[in-house]
């Protein structure tokens, strides 16, 4: 029998011997497997494993706020590390309250339903009366807290997609704004079992569907045939889509019985968008001074548009921008113009490309999750304002409407997510960092993470833990035995939370009374009775873990997103105020905000190329082709694709001329935040006036005050300040830099060494 594993990268054979995993291997039911994880069983991350737990020196010797990130660490025993971190728990909770205590631990932790570290952490702070959780994601929180207001919250949208199967027979032109990235689509949170991206968009085009790709990079749609790309500005797509609306409004291509039946408002945008409302009609001509885009391909575009079976599909990272709310909202009003919506193969995409999920003909119910339980503490933050938080406790802040204050935090607890990695500005993070009095974690690896924290405890991988792999709408449910013995004394997030909920009296809470193997057979019939009402039969648990994976059979039929409303929109209203779609929105309108009126407007981002410099250039930091974030970034896969061992910056040949740089050398990327030290790649795939360094190299700060960091670490560039006061979201894809030579020789990247051990 062939034993399985699923990760975030998809499901993989496990090569045994001796009874411990040796390699592994593409899974065989994949029809595009994904090379990231066969990489997990790497020496070279073993080597950084974490194998003991371990306290900064500082801390431990005099609970010190300072040297994190710089200082030794002195490794203790199990218990004692449960004793501090319960001590700290039980100090601050009852000098302060649960609301001093941060524990959104935002983070993809890794696959596997019931040792999902977001989960058990959460379950364990509820369990000693609460924590500050975080509201959104850095991956969508402007488009989250808009689209509920205008159409749908995201999560209904991504589960309603149109088929590809549906988009392969019936689109004619497929526009997609930021691509439709296949290195994207490898991942999935919980398991791509069934890459089915790459083939989709290879049968669409070959079946004739043209496809149209605006993008500041080329790259990030392949179809394998040619096709069109429209190189844009970043962050302008909205100047762009307003411009489209114009033409379709002036040449009378709009659908008005659509727009009369299903939407809401369209009268109440329209004085802005010709100009009565400001002076200012958003022509193509004056959309192509902002995007880049000739005036004359604006207005062909829009015609093409409502002449054809359209997509219109948007990349995520649109809305990880300054405004980024607006180009969702501007880009649903065209899709709304164009009246096809709810047509077989056109309409609108919200999420192909971002997930593997989007569009898949694989039945959907709820896989094993476990439950959280009640968290006593009300504060939140917006997910991307922790440097706010920690920087400025007792400030007010607005949120989707709301107004609220940031708490006062005294103790950081994190398992399974990297600030080091995920946020922006990180300059500002390490100033941020020095406020709280405990800094604690759970990790695997010897990562940037790890090394900023007082606490470190070490958890085990997928693979040192008995565990079941599923996303929904996919195509396997997954048994993922425990197939190597965890290095060290490392022990599973679920271990660790109950040993300490028994130190604080909330064992029974939080384990109610069983062990890993019983949550798992618990929580395996309670999917099982949510596949059952999906019309799917799930094996009992024993031939399920025996047969190591089953196939969800009873597909759904291909369907249309948004049919049923188009068809009879009062009988299957939104849930929107109006029922309908919301050009404009009277809710968002009464949150009186000025980065956010009340239907899709161009407010110009805080850093882009109409306020740069001559030498500025726009910064994109895209997700990485060769991980996924910073996991397993020491990997022999994820190296191979750096230029002397560091990320790699995109950047146009011209751009590169005007600066004597040359390909594959070490430059210098930098703004007024911060220095870091990347590759240069020289591609005619991005547009003039742009360069590309993808995220997730661990940061690796020189402790030679101002010094750059060494790895390409992008985050070191980004601008920590919110897309905007509706949504407060992640805005890492607003931001200009300037690119030079270095002087010398380029230091040596430290990012992979271990941190000193000390004993005291
Ligand atoms: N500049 C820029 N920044 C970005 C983005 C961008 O586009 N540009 N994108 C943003 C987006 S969309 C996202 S989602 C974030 C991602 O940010 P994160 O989700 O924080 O990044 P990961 O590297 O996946 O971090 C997961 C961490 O969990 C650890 N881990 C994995 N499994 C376990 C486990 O079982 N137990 C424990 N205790 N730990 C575990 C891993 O070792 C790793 O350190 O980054 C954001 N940051
Ligand atoms: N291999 C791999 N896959 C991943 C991840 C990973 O870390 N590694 N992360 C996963 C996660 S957590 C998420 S949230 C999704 C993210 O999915 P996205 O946010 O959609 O992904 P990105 O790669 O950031 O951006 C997609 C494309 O949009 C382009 N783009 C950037 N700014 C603009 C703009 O202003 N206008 C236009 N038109 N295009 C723009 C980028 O250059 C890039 O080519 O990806 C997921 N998939
Ligand atoms: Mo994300």
């Amino acid at each position: 029998m062939t034993i399985l594993t699923s990760s975030h990268w998809g499901v993989y054979e496990v090569e045994m011997q001796g009874g411990q995993a040796v390699a592994l291997h593409p899974f065989k039911g994949d029809p595009d497997p994904s090379p990231i994880g066969l990489h997990m069983l790497a020496p070279e991350l073993e080597r950084l494993r974490i194998r003991r737990p371990a306290v900064r020196k500082g801390w431990l010797e005099g609970r010190t706020r300072t040297g994190r990130g710089q200082e030794p660490f002195v490794e203790v025993e199990w218990d004692e590390a449960i004793a501090l971190v319960a001590s700290e728990l039980g100090r601050v909770k009852a000098g302060y309250g649960n609301r001093a205590i941060f524990g959104g631990s935002y983070g993809w932790s890794s696959a596997g339903r019931f040792h999902h570290a977001q989960s058990q952490i959460h379950r364990f702070l509820n369990s000693i009366g609460g924590y500050v959780r975080h509201q959104d994601s850095y991956s969508l929180a402007a488009a989250r807290v808009l689209m509920p207001h205008i159409l749908a919250p995201m999560d209904e949208l991504m589960a309603i997609h149109t088929s590809w199967a549906m988009l392969e027979a019936n689109t004619e032109v497929f526009v997609s704004l930021g691509g439709v990235p296949l290195k994207n689509a490898q991942v999935g949170a919980g398991g791509p079992s069934e890459h089915r991206v790459p083939s989709a968009l290879r049968r669409m085009a070959a079946r004739g569907c043209r496809f149209i790709n605006i993008s500041p990079v080329r790259d990030d749609l392949e179809t394998g045939a040619a096709f069109e790309w429209i190189p844009i500005r970043p962050n302008t797509d909205t100047a762009l889509m307003l411009a489209i609306a114009h033409v379709l409004h002036a040449e009378g291509l709009h659908n008005a019985d659509f727009l009369a039946r299903c939407t809401v408002g369209f009268e109440r945008f329209l004085p802005y968008l010709t100009g009565a409302a400001d002076g200012i009609p958003k022509t193509p001509a004056w959309a192509a001074a902002i995007t880049g885009i000739p005036a004359e391909r604006i207005a062909t575009l829009a015609r093409e548009m409502a002449g054809a079976r359209t997509m219109l599909s948007i990349a995520w990272s649109l809305q990880r921008s300054h405004h980024g709310e607006q180009s969702y909202w501007a880009t649903t009003t065209v899709a709304a113009m164009l009246g096809q919506i709810g047509t077989l193969g056109g309409g609108l995409g919200v999420a192909y490309g971002p997930t593997n999920n989007a569009g898949s003909p694989h039945p959907r119910f709820a896989g094993p999750t476990l439950p959280q339980g009640e968290n006593q503490v009300r504060e939140f933050i917006p997910v991307a304002r922790i440097a706010d938080m920690l920087l400025n406790p007792g400030t007010p802040f607005r949120y989707n409407g709301g107004h609220h204050t940031y708490p006062d935090i005294r103790l950081v607890y994190w398992a399974g997510g990297n600030p080091f990695h995920h946020h922006q500005d990180l300059n500002r993070l390490l100033r941020a960092w020095e406020k709280p009095d405990t800094v604690v974690v759970h990790e695997q690896f010897w990562n940037p993470i790890a090394r900023h924290s007082d606490i470190v405890l070490p958890a085990t991988t997928t693979l040192e833990r008995d565990d079941i792999g599923y996303s929904t709408r996919e195509k396997f449910m997954v048994a993922m035995p425990t197939v190597k013995t965890p290095p060290g004394q490392a022990r599973d997030d679920y271990a660790i939370f109950a040993a300490l909920a028994e130190r604080m009296g909330a064992r029974e809470t939080f384990t109610e009374g069983r062990t890993a193997r019983e949550w798992l057979v618990m929580l395996y019939a309670q999917s099982q009775a949510s596949a059952r009402r999906a019309g799917v039969t799930l094996p009992d648990f024993d031939t399920f873990w025996q047969q190591g994976v089953v196939e969800i059979t009873g597909g759904t039929p291909p369907q249309v997103m948004y049919d049923g409303f188009r068809a009879d929109p009062a009988a299957h209203p939104l849930k929107t105020p109006s029922g309908k779609i919301e050009i404009f929105s009277e809710r968002i309108a009464g949150f009186n905000l000025p980065d956010c009126p009340g239907h899709a407007v161009w407010q110009e981002p805080a850093e882009w190329l109409g306020n740069a410099t001559p030498t500025q250039l726009h910064l994109l930091s895209d997700q990485p082709d060769r991980r996924l974030h910073s996991q397993l970034d020491p990997s022999p896969w994820s190296s191979a694709g750096k230029i002397a061992g560091r990320q790699p910056l995109s950047m146009h040949p011209d751009d590169a001329a005007a600066r004597g740089l040359t390909d594959g050398t070490v430059v210098r990327v930098h703004n007024a935040r911060g220095a870091t030290l990347a590759g240069l790649r020289i591609t005619g795939d991005v547009r003039p006036g742009v360069v590309r360094l993808s995220t997730g190299s661990w940061f690796d700060p020189d402790p030679t005050p101002g010094a750059p960091e060494r790895h390409g670490n992008p985050n070191v560039l980004t601008l920590d300040i919110g897309a905007s006061e509706l949504s407060q979201g992640c805005i890492a894809q607003t931001c200009l830099v300037e690119v030079a030579p270095i002087e010398g020789e380029a230091p040596p990247v430290r990012a992979f060494d271990l941190p000193e051990f000390v004993t005291i």
